[in-house]
């Protein structure tokens, strides 16, 4: 029914340009991709997988469980409801896990630049502050290194925490820190709500599918509230927080006369020092040594987000193009560290010059070389890594970059730049954002998070944004998720006379933004948590998140941390779908997560495979926010009055973009 390499209507289709246009070259032909492993398999998904009826959680099994079927409990007689939940728990165990342990090694990085011991230094001393304060670590006459060192110190307690709350649930609205109070679900430390969930999800422990389920609500609060807004915070402190720049996107990118790096993975400590080292006189003039031009760092998956966000270095591929990356035959060297690296990488290179080089302990991978990142000589690890991949470059055969596919973007929308940005600098401010979706212009805001997979076509994040842009939502998107909206032209402030609906658009062009904002790195999903308490915060929007005219969706959701993210979402009020969840092998669980859990946190999941559907399903939960709150009748106020444009044109809006320009 489907060829991967022609096209499919309804499933893995290749849609990209970029894409189609090197699976088409000779030299790409024998390249297997995930899209071709799809058909391969011949095999549809397991039903009891896909529902969430199959465990596997002891050795009396595995059971595949029929809700309602008397026969068809678990052998130990665990329902239908009990292995959803404790399946879904675990998922946001693992989810969390990944997060918890890559902000690990961020705050151990941050100790270590505190000590002075990396190449870093402390770059954001204003956050730097803010973060002390929430940590109730003293900055009077203090030099920032100690205060530094202290805030890395009590943030790494956290992890092994075992009573009390984490620092950073007080940043959220006051109503959501009581509704998780009375529910019992304020994470104690970031490691034990893991821990735990594993524990309550071992055969004859928890079997009360809503109690397992409060579990993984506490646990992924201790991943959106608590890991990945650590290691967000402290790695801006550290490298620095985005600020609005422009950059270039998709596999047009790598360069034919450079040395051509690519960074893929998670944890920006490497790429960081990666990037200081591609700038080093030493590797330069190796470069050119062997015949190159220079070197070209381009990222690959979230690494690619962070490096994005906060240096404008390109990105060459989402995680979808993974493997499309490597058979342009183009890549010296991937540079890989932790999360969603395919095995395949390895094979895809098998006949060609490329290495992969695997660089952390915790994942290795056969066929591929392995460079350990040392953490106390990040310099020299880089040098030793890219001194590799430019010696690789004499041995690069044929390649091909598929032309015209290297596209523009502004990107680097922190909280804090948003905040700027609709405010001016002189009145930093949710505020505008407010006045403009209670004025109406503004319908509310669309989260368009997550990874892609190759099930559905990779054009379901363009339809899902370009359905919202045309209703008046502005877009805030992160992850691959973000990666797919740029590739197809959304992050062009241009794209706003292009995409919106008149209302948006205005406001749009007035800042010289674009319609879709890169907000980051998955880990980065907490600057809308702050994004979101900062709207409420600023007044006329209701008094908790549940009430604010937004809506989140990662819908082509593939790894852990997606389900991790959006499980801390809606426990923090906001309203989530997904194309699909494995949960519909118990109705129970199914009306649990899908409505009853509303009544404890204010939001629940939703589920829609079709995307179109999807977009104006989300339409209609802002809608209903927005009849709530009594806004959704057209309003006369005026935000964007003389002054204020007077304001952003002189010089307010953002740095070299937009009419903001300076
Ligand atoms: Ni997020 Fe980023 Fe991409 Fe998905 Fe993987 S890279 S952390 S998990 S696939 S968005
Ligand atoms: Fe089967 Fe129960 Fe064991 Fe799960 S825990 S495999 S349902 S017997």
């Amino acid at each position: 029914m489907s060829n991967s390499r022609g096209g499919c209507e309804s499933c893995n289709e290749i849609t990209g340009a970029s894409a189609k246009d090197l699976l088409n070259q000779d030299l790409a032909k024998q390249v297997r991709t995930a899209y071709d492993r799809i058909e391969d398999r011949g095999v549809s998904a397991c039903l009891f997988g896909s529902g969430g009826t199959c465990c596997r959680n002891c050795n009396m099994g595995p059971c595949q469980i029929i809700d309602g079927v008397e026969s068809m409990v678990g052998i130990c007689g665990a329902t239908a409801a009990t292995v959803v939940a404790r399946n879904f728990a675990r998922t946001v165990a693992a989810g969390t896990a990944a997060h918890t342990d890559h902000a690990r090694e961020m705050v151990m990085g941050f100790i270590e630049t505190a000590k002075g011991n990396t190449p870093h230094g402390i770059k954001d001393v204003a956050k730097l502050h803010a973060m002390a304060e929430i940590f109730g670590v003293e900055i009077e006459g203090r030099d920032k290194n100690e205060i530094a060192l202290e805030l890395g110190e009590k943030a790494l307690a956290e992890f092994g925490q075992q009573k009390g709350t984490l620092a950073m649930l007080k940043r959220a609205p006051a109503k959501q820190q009581k509704i998780w109070k009375e529910k019992g679900v304020e994470p104690r430390g970031i490691d034990r709500e893991v821990v735990e969930t594993m524990h309550r999800t071992h055969m004859g422990v928890d079997q009360d599918y809503k109690n397992l389920m409060k579990q993984a609500s506490r646990c992924s609060l201790a991943d959106g509230w608590g890991a990945s807004m650590l290691s967000t915070e402290l790695t801006d402190i550290m490298f620095g927080t985005p600020v609005p720049r422009r950059a270039i996107v998709d596999l047009g990118v790598l360069s034919a006369d450079k040395v051509n790096v690519t960074v893929h993975g998670h944890e920006p400590l490497l790429a960081e020092a990666l990037c200081l080292a591609a700038e080093d006189e030493e590797m330069l003039a190796l470069a050119k040594k062997v015949g190159a031009k220079g070197i070209n760092l381009a990222g690959v998956c979230c690494t690619g987000n962070e490096i994005l966000m906060r240096r404008g270095i390109p990105v060459a591929g989402s995680f979808i193009q993974q493997e499309m990356v490597l058979a342009t035959g183009a890549v010296e060297a991937m540079v890989v560290d932790v999360q969603c690296v395919m095995q395949s990488v390895a094979q895809v290179v098998k006949e060609k010059h490329t290495d992969i080089i695997t660089t952390n302990y915790r994942a290795k991978m056969p066929d591929a070389i392995h460079m350990q990142f040392e953490e106390e000589d990040p310099l020299g690890s880089a040098k030793r890594i890219l001194t590799h991949a430019i010696n690789n470059f004499k041995k690069r055969g044929e390649y091909y970059i598929p032309k015209n596919n290297k596209v523009d973007v502004v990107v680097g929308f922190s909280h804090e730049s948003i905040n700027y940005m609709l405010g001016g600098r002189f009145r930093q401010s949710y505020r505008p954002l407010n006045d403009n979706i209670i004025n109406g212009r503004i319908k509310g805001l669309g989260a368009l998070v997550g990874c892609e997979h190759y099930k559905y076509s990779d054009d379901v994040h363009f339809k899902i944004a370009v359905e919202l842009l045309k209703n008046n939502v502005l877009v805030l998107a992160t992850g691959c998720a973000a990666q797919a909206l740029g590739r197809r032209g959304l992050m062009r402030p241009e794209a706003a006379s292009e995409y919106c609906g008149a209302g948006l658009a205005e406001v749009c062009e007035t800042v010289g933004m674009p319609p879709v904002l890169h907000v980051g790195s998955c880990v980065d999903n907490s600057r809308l948590l702050i994004a979101l308490t900062e709207m409420v915060k600023a007044g006329g929007l209701g008094d908790d998140i549940s009430q604010l005219p937004a809506c989140g969706t990662a819908p082509l959701w593939m790894s852990e941390k997606a389900v991790a993210i959006g499980q801390y979402f809606v426990t923090s009020g906001a309203h989530v779908i997904f194309q699909n969840l494995p949960i519909s092998g118990s109705k129970q669980m199914s009306d649990f997560l899908l409505a009853g859990i509303k009544e404890e946190y204010g939001a629940c999941w939703d589920c829609e495979e079709d995307p179109i559907k999807l977009a104006r399903k989300m339409i209609k939960a802002i809608d209903g926010k927005r009849a709530a709150l009594g806004i959704n009748k057209k309003q006369d106020r005026v935000l964007f009055d003389m002054e204020m444009r007077r304001d952003l044109s002189s010089g307010q809006g953002i740095p070299g973009v937009g009419c903001g320009q300076k």
